[in-house]
């Protein structure tokens, strides 16, 4: 059976990424399931550089499909921070509780049409004869007033999506991977993947 593996750290992506590509009929298997160590410098400019940066250093430790996520949060009202800096964002093992109170404090007076956010997600590929391919997506939304709900991970309890009238830590993990900015951009690269 084929191999990807996946250059990520990031549990909560893991199991969202295991469900996306289930139907693939491929092994999925995270850095630690595969037994690669590595934490390279993600010092891109773009989502795409930071998944390329991931995905090619897995890559050179093994002989693997290799696909990586970098991704995050635009707040349009905060000139789309945190950005790329989403998990570096207050400090990378600063809890979310934190984060996400922070950034409701941040927006604090803001209006509902003021408060509109987005997640990007750039998913690279590096294919054994060195090939690169990369896909993005995103998922529009605004930034709720208190955090909600249980399930998905890092901001996802203060990310509202107007046409669930919930935030996606709300939403099932089906729901969530059906219309997330990682759902998409995972699927744009399993088309990507019949064309190579
Ligand atoms: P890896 O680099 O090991 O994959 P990471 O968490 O450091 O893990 P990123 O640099 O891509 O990954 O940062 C993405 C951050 O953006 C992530 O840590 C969350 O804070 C946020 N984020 C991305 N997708 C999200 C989602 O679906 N729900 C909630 N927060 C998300």
């Amino acid at each position: 059976m084929k191999r990807i593996i996946f250059a990520t750290g990031n549990a909560g992506k893991v199991r969202e990424i295991k469900a996306i590509l289930g139907d693939l009929g491929m092994e999925i298997l995270s850095m630690k399931e595969a037994g690669i160590k590595v934490e390279p410098e993600e010092n891109g400019a773009t989502y795409e550089e930071n998944a390329l940066i991931k995905a090619r250093a897995v890559a050179a430790l093994c002989d693997d499909i290799v696909m990586a996520d970098d991704s995050g949060l635009e707040i349009d009202y905060l000139n789309k921070e945190p950005g790329v800096y989403s998990a570096r964002y207050m400090g990378e093992d600063t809890p979310y509780s934190i984060k996400n109170a922070n950034l409701i404090e941040r927006l604090n007076g803001v209006p509902d049409e003021q408060r509109t956010a987005r997640f990007v997600c750039a998913i690279a590929a590096v294919l054994p004869d060195g090939r690169e391919l990369t896909t993005r997506a995103t998922i529009e939304g605004r930034i709720d007033y208190e955090e909600k709900g249980e399930g998905g991970f890092g901001y996802d309890p203060i990310f509202y999506v107007p046409e669930f009238g919930k935030t996606t830590a709300e939403l099932t993990a089906e729901e969530k991977n059906q219309v997330s900015h990682r759902g998409k951009a995972l699927q744009l690269m399993k088309e990507e993947l019949k064309n190579v």
